[in-house]
């Protein structure tokens, strides 16, 4: 096993990491930036260091500084959590070139799945079910782009091979508009992500955002955790995720899995990753895959028992899987309300000192946070500041207690969207289940 594991993140996650190190008796080192020296996990590690100054650029995105810090404290390894370096495969790289082991897939398979177009044709080889669409670049020859959208029909959407998570996106809905599209799309990504490549995909209207959570030993073993929708979302930004998704038909839910698993043992795909699906009409489209571990893995934990972030740590350390297929029961219900520090009108963030924390509790209750009475929420970072999850027997269950629990969540001196989440598990609409993507933006717009 790792003797010592650097955590190379922040808030709630960094403070998750360590408690999953302390369960497998790994050593922890936290980094943090001078506006972070207070965070839980710093005093909660057996070691610490200053990386940097606020400026996350100048801290945790400073790849030269983390690797001198994993140097000084003789770290085995380090864990990037989500966001910051945790996709990034210079880092990664890096990492294996210092002789360090990086907790997460190959800086290959990081650069892989990072290229929408390579991932798109990795999943295609696996079959894994994909979007119609270019399912490659499209290149200069403008005839081949009007007659592949006439073919796939409009409204069709450009997207650039280097974006992601919403960025460099255009919708196109008519023939006359295409071509400018496809430029001026070129031309951002060009701008924003030094590539211009771009392909296009068939324009679906009314999806579901569904993921499938993986994890690979790295040797051509891997399994699926089952699903999670995470339709409920605001301006790209998840809100609101559960597990299992409601409604999808079992022989569809398994049989789009299984084909992510093929692509998993394809690739030899190494630790815990998601693979991103839209739900529409019973058929899954696969659009990317994310190569980290995400903010919202507690509910798939919650239903299945497994600890993935211990996976992920087991797997770094060479081991292998440490439960099959089979092993792999979906049990009940769970839901995470994300908790943010922001404004309820405006969603502006909304730093400060907290001046009292009170976290629910009772049976199926689950806080990821690193709030504590007298914490100051820096203004500097991500405003995600508390999860909430709950568990229960069935969807029902697990969304009666999320009410019982964000009544008794208590975040006394700073704005937040616990409002929002308070009236979300009572709209009519949501505990039916099964909303597509612009249910949130269209339920804040009626408002
Ligand atoms: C789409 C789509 C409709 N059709 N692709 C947005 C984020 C990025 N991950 C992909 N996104 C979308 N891709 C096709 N072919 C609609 C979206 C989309 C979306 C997807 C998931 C969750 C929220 C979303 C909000 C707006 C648009």
């Amino acid at each position: 096993m790792l003797d010592k594991v650097l955590i190379a993140n922040r808030g709630e996650i960094a403070l998750r990491v360590l408690r999953a190190c302390k369960e497998l008796d790994i050593k922890t080192v936290a980094v943090h930036s001078v506006a972070d020296k207070d965070l839980m996990h710093v005093r909660l590690s057996d070691e610490s260091v200053c990386i940097g100054p606020a400026s996350p650029t100048d801290s945790y995105l400073n790849i030269p500084s983390i690797i001198s810090a994993m140097e000084v404290t003789d770290a085995d390894a380090v864990h990037p959590g989500y966001g910051f370096l945790a996709e990034n495969a210079d880092f990664a790289e890096q990492v294996e070139n210092s002789g360090f082991t990086f907790i997460g897939p190959t800086a290959e398979t990081i650069r892989l799945m990072g290229d929408k177009v390579s991932a798109i044709k990795v999943m295609l080889a696996a079959g894994v079910p994909t979007v119609p669409g270019s399912n490659g670049p499209l290149d200069d020859n403008k005839d081949r782009t009007l007659a592949l959208a006439k073919e796939i029909r409009y409204p069709v959407i450009i997207k650039a091979a280097a974006g992601g998570g919403g960025r460099g996106m255009r919708v196109v809905h008519t023939e006359a508009a295409l071509l400018k599209a496809v430029y001026v799309t070129q031309a951002e990504a060009k701008s924003f992500f030094g590539s211009g490549v771009v392909y296009l995909e068939k324009f679906l209207e009314n999806p579901r955002h569904v993921e499938i959570q993986v994890i690979g030993d790295g040797q051509g073993n891997a399994i699926h955790l089952g699903d999670r929708d995470c339709s409920l979302q605001r301006r790209h930004q998840k809100v609101l995720e559960e597990a299992p998704a409601p409604g999808i038909p079992d022989e569809i839910r398994e049989q789009v899995a299984a084909t992510c698993v093929k692509a998993c043992k394809n690739m030899k795909y190494r630790g815990a990753g998601t693979l991103e699906f839209l739900y529409q009409d019973e058929q899954f489209f696969f659009i990317e895959m994310n190569t980290r571990v995400q903010v919202e893995h507690p509910v798939t934990e919650m239903v299945t028992g497994v600890d993935i972030v211990k996976e992920q740590l087991r797997i770094a350390s060479g081991k292998p899987l440490s439960i099959s297929q089979e092993e792999v029961v979906i049990s009940g219900h769970a839901i995470e309300c994300r908790i943010n520090a922001e404004d309820p009108a405006t969603f502006l963030p909304c730093p400060g000192k907290v001046k009292m924390f009170h976290a629910p509790g009772g049976p199926g209750v689950r806080v990821d946070s690193h709030l504590y009475s007298g914490y100051t929420v820096p203004p500097y970072y991500d405003s995600l500041i508390a999860k909430l999850i709950t568990h229960g027997k069935n969807r029902s269950q697990a969304l009666v207690r999320m009410k019982i629990a964000l009544d008794e969540l208590l975040i006394d001196g700073i704005r937040s969207n616990i409002p929002l989440h308070r009236e979300l598990v009572r709209d009519a609409e949501f505990q039916h289940g099964g909303v597509n993507i612009h249910y949130l933006e269209h339920k804040l717009a009626r408002h």
